[in-house]
C-alpha cells in the first residue's frame, strides 16, 4: 500500500516528467522564429540514437575562419539535434567520425585522394569512408567555404531525418553569384520591406557589430548565398563616403568567413553629389578617375568587395542617359574602375523612360538588346523575371535569350510587394520555378531561362541570380514565419535551378516546424497551392498591376489618374464594354514580337495561348468561350472565387495542425491566414464589382455577388501601408 510520502513522491515524479516532456516536445516550446530553419532542436530519442552512432566525434582539420565556422556550426547543430556534445578530435579515433576539411588543410582529406576537381571553389562532397578501419563521414571541398556548405548539407540531412549511411553526395552551384539585394535605406527604412527596419545599424557600425549579422551570415551560408548588396537600388551616394565605407568594411569582416561578399548600390551622380565634380558624364576623364579612386578606397577596406549594383535612368534615378550616353557606356565606366580589383557591375535592366509612351513591356528590351556585346567582361545585366514588375504571374522577360554576348542575371523579388506583403501566405518557389523553366526557344527547344542564366546556353563567363530580400529586424527576420520559406527557396534555386520547388518546401517545413509527416504533408500541400491562390484572387488569367497606388496594398483596378499612363492599372487591364486585357499582338502594342517565333505563334492566338496569360497578350470579348465552357466573365468570377476558397481551405488545414506547432508560431500563422482570407475577399469583391461595370453581365448562378458597392471599395485608403518608395 502506498504511503503518503511515497504517493506524493510518485505524483511529484509524474508531474515533473510531464512538465519535462512538455518543455522538451518541439510542439510545446514557444518559438519566435529567430532560429529560422537552423533550429537544431532535439530529435526524438530513437532517431537521435541512430544519428549519434554516426556522429561520434568531429575532426575538423585546418583553422581558416571558414573551417572554424564549419566546425562551430557542426558542433552546435549536432549538440542540439542529438542532445549532447559531440567531442572534437584531432584525428579519427572511433567509429562515426565526421571529418571536415580541404586537401590543403587536412592530411586525412588529402590522403583520401578524393576527386574534387569538378566541384570548383564552392562545391563539396559528402562521402562515407573507412579511415583507419573506422567508419567515417567525410565533408570535403576545395575551400573552407565549400566545406562550410557541406557541413550545412550534412546537418540538413539529420534535420530532415534523411539517411546518412553510404553517403556519396556531390554538389556545386550552377550559378556563380547568388545574391540578396537589400533595398535598405541608410536611415533604416526598407523599401518594400514588411519585416520591420533594416538589420544594418549604420549608426552603431563600425564599432558595434550586432551578433545578428553573424546569424544572418550563417543563414545565408546555410543555403549558399555568397553575396549581399547592402543598400537600396534607389541609391544614396552617402554610402560611398569614407565614414560609411568604414562601416561597410566592418560588415564585410563579419560576413567573410561565411563566404558572403558585400556589394553596394552605386548612385550614378555620386561624383557630383559627394565628389564635388560638375558632371557625372561617364566619358569625362575626371569622372572616370573619381570612380577609379573610389574603387581603390573601397578595396583598401574590403579586399573582397564584390562590386556595384546599379539602377540607372529608371524611375527618376540618375544615369548615363542624362549625358546622352548609353547604358553600356555607363556600365563600362564603372566596370573599368572595378576591373583591376576583380569586381563586377550588375546593371539593372529595369529601365523605362518617363518620356517614352510605348508599352512598358517593351522598353527594357528595346533599350538593352541592341547593346548586346558592347559591355565589358565584368558587367552583368540583371533582369527581372518578367517584363513589368514582379507581378503574381508574368511571362518570362523577353531579354532572356536575346543577349547571347552579355551575361544576364535573373532578379526575383523575395519580399512580397505585389503578393500580399508579409501577411499573405504565398510560397514563391513555384513562381520562380516557372520562370526558370520557361523556354525562351532562343537556341531551339529547351533553351530555358535557367540555362540562360547558368551560362550553359550562351557560354557566359560569369553567371548570377539575385533576390530582393525580405529580411528585416523583426524577430522572425521576414515578417511572417512562412516568408522564411521564400528566403530559403530563393537561395536553394539560385544554387541549383533544377531543384524542385515542392521538395524545397518539404525540406524547409521539416527543418522549420517538425519532421512529423502528419504536419509536413498538409503544410507542403498548402504551400504549393498558395501562390496560385494569390494569382486567382488578385490578377487571374493574365491580368496584372491592379494594385492600389504607391504602396501597392490592396486592389485599385479603377486607378486612372496617375502622372504616367503605365502607373495606372487601367493601362494594364484595358477593360471596356467589349472585353478585357492588353492586346500585345501586332495589332496592339507589338510586345509579343520580342519573343521567339514559336512563342509568337502560340501566344499570339487567343485559342492557343495558355489561359494563365490570356489577358496579358489579348483583349478578349466578355463572351469568349474558355476551356471550361464558361464565358470570360464567368471564368473571371470563377477564378477570383476559387482564390478565396483556396485561402479558406488553407486556414482549415492550418487549424487542423494545432498541437504539431508551438503555440506562438501557430497563433501568428492562424491570425495571418485570417487576414489573408479577409483580404482575398476584398480583392475578389472589389475587382469583380469594378469589372462588372464593363461586362454588364450578372453574377453566374452559385457565386456570391460582392459584399459592398464599388464606391465602398474605391473609397478605401491606406495612407500608412508599409514599404513605399521614400526619397532619401
Ligand atoms: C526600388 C518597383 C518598386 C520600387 C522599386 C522598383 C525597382 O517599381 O515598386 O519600389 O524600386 O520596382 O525595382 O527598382
Amino acid at each position: 500500500m502506498a504511503t503518503w510520502p511515497r504517493l506524493a513522491a510518485a505524483l511529484w515524479a509524474a508531474l515533473t516528467s510531464a512538465l519535462l516532456a512538455a518543455t522538451h516536445s518541439p510542439a510545446a516550446r514557444a518559438e519566435d522564429g529567430y532560429e529560422l530553419w537552423l533550429r537544431y532542436h532535439p530529435l526524438e530519442s530513437a532517431a537521435a540514437a541512430v544519428y549519434r552512432a554516426a556522429a561520434g566525434e568531429l575532426v575538423v582539420q585546418g583553422d581558416t575562419p571558414s573551417l572554424a565556422a564549419a566546425r562551430d556550426e557542426l558542433a552546435r547543430g549536432l549538440e542540439g539535434l542529438l542532445g549532447g556534445e559531440v567531442p572534437l578530435s584531432e584525428g579519427v579515433t572511433r567509429d562515426g567520425a565526421i571529418v571536415v576539411g580541404t586537401p590543403a588543410s587536412s592530411p586525412i582529406v588529402r590522403g583520401l585522394a578524393l576527386d574534387l576537381g569538378a566541384l570548383g571553389p564552392e562545391g563539396y562532397m559528402l562521402a562515407s569512408r573507412e579511415i583507419g578501419g573506422r567508419a567515417a563521414t567525410v565533408v570535403a571541398a576545395n575551400t573552407g567555404v565549400g566545406a562550410l556548405y557541406g557541413a550545412f548539407h550534412f546537418l540538413r540531412l539529420i534535420q530532415t531525418q534523411a539517411s546518412i549511411d553510404d553517403l556519396a553526395i556531390t554538389s556545386a552551384p550552377r550559378v556563380r553569384l547568388r545574391l540578396l539585394n537589400h533595398w535598405d535605406n541608410l536611415d533604416g527604412y526598407v523599401e518594400r520591406g514588411y519585416a520591420g527596419a533594416s538589420i544594418w545599424d549604420w549608426r552603431m557600425l563600425p564599432d558595434y557589430r550586432d551578433p545578428r549579422y553573424t546569424d544572418y551570415a550563417r543563414a545565408a551560408a546555410s543555403v549558399g548565398i555568397n553575396g549581399v548588396s547592402l543598400t537600396n537600388v534607389n541609391a544614396d551616394a552617402t554610402v560611398l563616403t569614407p565614414e560609411y565605407l568604414d562601416r561597410v568594411a566592418a560588415l564585410a569582416d563579419v560576413l567573410r568567413p561565411y563566404g558572403v561578399r558585400v556589394y553596394l548600390t552605386a548612385r550614378f551622380s555620386a561624383p557630383v553629389e559627394i565628389g564635388g565634380l560638375a558632371t557625372a558624364d561617364p566619358l569625362d576623364p575626371q569622372v572616370r578617375a573619381w570612380w577609379a579612386e573610389k574603387a581603390e578606397e573601397i578595396y583598401a577596406r574590403a579586399p573582397d568587395f564584390g562590386g556595384f549594383l546599379v539602377k540607372a535612368n529608371s524611375e527618376g534615378q540618375p544615369g548615363p542617359q542624362d549625358y546622352g550616353r548609353s547604358h553600356a557606356e555607363g556600365a563600362n565606366m564603372l566596370a573599368d574602375a572595378l576591373a583591376p580589383h576583380g569586381g563586377v557591375v550588375m546593371w539593372r535592366a529595369f529601365v523605362y523612360a518617363s518620356d517614352n509612351p510605348d508599352d512598358r513591356h517593351k522598353q527594357a528590351y528595346d533599350e538593352l538588346a541592341p547593346l548586346d556585346g558592347e559591355f565589358r567582361d565584368n558587367v552583368l545585366i540583371q533582369v527581372k523575371n518578367g517584363p513589368i514588375d514582379f507581378q503574381p504571374r508574368e511571362p518570362f522577360h523577353p531579354l532572356f535569350g536575346a543577349m547571347p554576348e552579355t551575361p544576364l542575371m535573373l532578379e526575383v523579388q523575395i519580399t512580397k510587394e505585389y503578393l500580399g506583403f508579409a501577411t499573405h501566405l504565398a510560397y514563391l518557389g513555384p513562381l520562380w520555378e516557372e520562370a526558370l523553366d520557361a523556354d525562351t526557344h532562343a537556341r531551339g527547344e529547351g533553351s530555358t531561362v535557367g540555362r540562360v542564366i547558368d551560362g550553359s546556353l550562351h557560354g557566359y563567363a560569369i553567371t548570377g541570380m539575385a533576390g530582393v530580400s525580405n529580411v528585416g529586424a523583426d524577430r522572425n527576420w521576414t515578417g511572417s514565419h512562412f516568408d522564411q520559406a521564400n528566403w530559403y527557396a530563393f537561395a536553394r534555386l539560385a544554387w541549383d535551378h533544377e531543384l524542385d520547388a515542392e521538395a524545397i518546401a518539404e525540406e524547409w517545413a521539416r527543418m522549420t516546424f517538425s519532421n512529423e509527416d502528419a504536419l509536413v504533408a498538409p503544410v507542403v500541400a498548402m504551400m504549393m497551392r498558395s501562390r496560385e491562390a494569390v494569382v486567382d484572387y488578385m490578377t487571374p488569367l493574365g491580368l496584372h498591376h491592379l494594385m492600389a497606388t504607391g504602396h501597392h496594398y490592396g486592389p485599385g483596378p479603377w486607378v486612372d489618374d496617375l502622372g504616367r499612363p503605365d502607373w495606372n492599372p487601367t493601362y494594364y487591364h484595358r477593360a471596356d464594354a467589349d472585353g478585357l486585357g492588353f492586346d500585345r499582338t501586332a495589332a496592339g502594342s507589338g510586345a509579343l514580337a520580342q519573343y521567339a517565333p514559336e512563342l509568337q505563334e502560340m501566344w499570339g492566338d487567343p485559342e492557343t495561348v495558355p489561359e494563365s496569360l490570356l489577358l496579358w497578350f489579348h483583349h478578349v470579348p466578355w463572351d469568349h468561350e474558355m476551356e471550361s465552357g464558361r464565358t470570360l466573365w464567368e471564368e473571371l468570377v470563377h477564378a477570383y472565387s476559387r482564390g478565396v476558397a483556396t485561402v479558406a481551405g488553407m486556414r482549415e488545414t492550418w487549424a487542423s495542425l494545432e498541437g504539431y506547432v508551438d503555440p506562438e508560431r501557430f497563433a501568428q500563422v492562424a491570425a495571418f491566414l485570417a487576414i489573408q482570407e479577409r483580404e482575398a475577399r476584398w480583392w475578389r469583391d472589389a475587382c469583380l464589382a469594378y469589372f462588372q461595370t464593363f461586362a454588364q453581365r450578372p453574377f453566374p448562378e452559385g457565386y456570391e455577388p460582392p459584399a459592398q458597392t464599388l464606391e465602398h471599395y474605391m473609397a478605401i485608403e491606406h495612407p500608412y501601408a508599409p514599404g513605399e518608395t521614400r526619397p532619401q
